[in-house]
């Protein structure tokens, strides 16, 4: 059968079947549209994006033999979820990408209804192998392998599925539609070793999952992890980090001076959380230190739109990248009328802080490369109700660093304990209600008169024994359009504010995207907008602060972003 007709055999599983994933929102009556245009407007100019249709999440990034590879789930027919294979791009520096055919689609039983996500693992003698989710005629999830078919050609185009697969199926007592997205595999104490994600009941789940050769692979009688009440878990990832340093680690590392991190994207918020724990490979027990929650208690990757994201060990400048998604805040059939749906965050260096209670994250030091023009600013005072603009770029595709400072914490409003969800707090305290030590940051794509904008801002608190800071990146007055959705997203920031009257943010501003990174990469928050009026050539960027504590914009650096020269064309 040709591609074609296996997608059409797809389409009517999807159409007629829901049982299938609760996952994906299935939409039939668009299931078949063709993107005819494809709208400029809100397109990113520095974020991954194919030329058209819809994506989701990064599959089995990895660095092979001088290139990066990122796959991804991508609709080759439209502009909404469904008829899902695995795109494929290379790139030399992360930035400009090339589109090659899809790797992975649709052609055997194990796999004839989907798909799905997964993860590449380099085996001794450099060769790399895909696991992947299928979907198999019953619609149940089972994990399969795929191998390059010419190891010797450099692109890596041709994906075979040898015919031992599917290496693993659900149990007779598994729920096969929550049975997905395998990892890149480790190897200790002779066995290679992987977590696919899972839950009963209520219970979320990793299953681990041995196997001596990477073809026969074998439950292990206990998950490595589990927690009560969160539901399934999507994307897991495992992996170790240094307990200092910035460096990255082969996901086979294992040592004293290693802690491990285990994130989960729960398909129940659709966030993603994150424990850093101890792994020990005895007894395969992985157990989150006291300072790290389980469940939607915890930490978070990016307290924004940011999804299935996965992580892969990149051997060139030995650090540990991870690649999000940001699905669309707008509507389906906006998306069909644009035409294409998702970008691909910017790939993100991850490090454990020194205090070893979280990690730190930083955009990838290649994005430096598309810095255009620059405008610094610096010691400019901030008083209450004043705003700043930031001239001389491009304000719609740009990316700013900015550090304020004060000199006194004693206007900080009351810290009310009750107040444990960031995301309300912001939603009550934006940045248009006054305060006293803040709301001061960036007002990023606003028009000229304030009708849009999304603001980027601190907020700090005076709590019973220390001083809490909040970060907000809220998109309730983004657009003047009403049907987008407009989240406050917010989350805590972890810093020692007492001793340094001091908060830095970076926002890498990008059309529709707004990615901010508050005290060099502790908080991150992403928001997905739509500004109508702050869009095509009239864009603003302002510092402000609206916090009867007067501000210090010490320095502000932005630049002016340029689009990669090669991006999937
Ligand atoms: C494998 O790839 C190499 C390099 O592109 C090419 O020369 C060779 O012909 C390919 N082999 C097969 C069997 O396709
Ligand atoms: C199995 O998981 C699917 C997807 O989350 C869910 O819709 C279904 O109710 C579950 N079935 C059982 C028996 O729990
Ligand atoms: C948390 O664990 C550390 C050791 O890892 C220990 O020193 C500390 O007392 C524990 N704290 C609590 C509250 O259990
Ligand atoms: C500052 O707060 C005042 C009063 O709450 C509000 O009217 C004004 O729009 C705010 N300014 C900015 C820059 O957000
Ligand atoms: C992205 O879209 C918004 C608006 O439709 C939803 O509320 C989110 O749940 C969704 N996020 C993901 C990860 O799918």
């Amino acid at each position: 059968m040709e591609l074609r007709e296996f997608l059409s055999a797809c389409i009517l599983v999807f159409c007629l079947n829901n049982v299938v994933e609760a996952a994906h929102r299935i939409l039939p009556e668009f299931q078949s549209l063709h993107a005819t245009n494809v709208e400029q407007l809100y397109r990113t100019g520095y974020h991954f994006q194919p030329p058209l249709h819809w994506i989701n999440d990064p599959n089995g990034p990895m660095h092979y033999n001088g290139l990066y590879h990122l796959f991804y789930q991508y609709n080759p027919k439209g502009a909404v979820w469904g008829n899902i294979v695995w795109a494929h791009s290379v790139s030399t520096d992360l930035i400009n990408w090339q589109a090659l055919e899809p790797a992975i689609y649709p052609t055997e039983p194990f796999d004839i209804n989907g798909c799905w996500s997964g993860s590449a693992t380099i085996l001794p003698g450099n060769k790399p192998v895909i696991l992947y989710t299928g979907i198999d005629p019953q619609n149940r999830q089972v994990q399969n392998y795929a191998i390059p078919a010419n190891l010797s050609d450099p692109l890596l185009r041709k994906w075979v599925k040898p015919a031992d697969n599917p290496i693993a199926v659900p149990e007779a007592e598994m729920n096969a539609s929550a049975f997905r997205d395998p990892t890149t595999a480790w190897f200790s104490n002779g066995h290679w070793k992987i977590l696919v994600g899972s839950k009963r009941k209520h219970r979320g789940m990793a299953f681990l999952y041995r196997s001596l050769d990477f073809v026969h692979w074998i439950k292990a009688k206990h998950p490595l992890h589990s927690a009560a009440n969160t539901g399934m878990w999507e994307c897991p990832d495992f992996y170790p980090v240094p307990v200092s340093g910035k460096q990255g680690l082969d996901t086979s590392v294992l040592g004293e001076n290693v802690k491990h991190v285990l994130k989960v994207s729960l398909d129940l918020t659709r966030y993603e959380y994150y424990t850093i724990g101890k792994y020990s490979p005895d007894q395969d027990r992985y157990v989150p230190d006291n300072t790290s929650a389980d469940g939607w208690a915890g930490l978070r990757y990016d307290y924004g739109n940011f999804y299935a994201s996965k992580t892969f060990f990149d051997p060139v400048k030995n650090r540990r990248i991870l690649w999000g998604w940001a699905n669309e805040s707008d509507t389906a059939d906006d998306d069909v009328q644009k035409g294409w749906a998702g970008i691909q965050l910017i790939p993100r260096t991850v490090w454990l802080d020194t205090k070893g209670k979280q990690l730190l994250q930083w955009p990838i030091e290649e994005l430096d490369s598309l810095r255009g023009k620059n405008v610094q600013m610096s010691n400019q005072q901030l008083k209450l109700g004043d705003r700043v603009e930031v001239n001389g770029i491009d304000a719609s595709q740009a990316d700013v660093e900015v550090t304020f400072s004060f000199s006194s914490l004693d206007k900080a409003e009351q810290f009310d304990p009750s107040w444990v969800d960031a995301q309300q707090l912001c939603g009550q305290k934006g940045s248009t209600v006054q305060g006293g030590l803040g709301p001061f940051g960036l007002l990023t794509l606003a028009s000229a008169n304030l009708e849009e904008f999304t603001p980027v801002f601190f907020r700090v608190f005076k709590g019973q024994n220390k001083y809490v800071v909040l970060m907000c990146s809220d998109a309730s007055h983004s657009s003047l359009k009403d049907s987008t959705y407009k989240p406050s997203f917010a989350g805590f920031v972890d810093v020692d504010i007492a001793n340094d009257k001091k908060l830095s943010l970076r926002s890498l501003i990008d059309n529709s995207v707004v990615e901010s990174f508050g005290a060099g990469g502790k908080t991150c928050i992403t928001s997905r907008v739509y500004p109508t009026l702050a869009a095509m050539g009239d864009t603003h960027l302002y510092a402000f602060n609206n916090g009867s504590e007067p501000i210090v914009m010490e320095s502000l650096n932005a630049w002016s972003m340029n689009k990669p020269l090669k991006m999937n064309n």
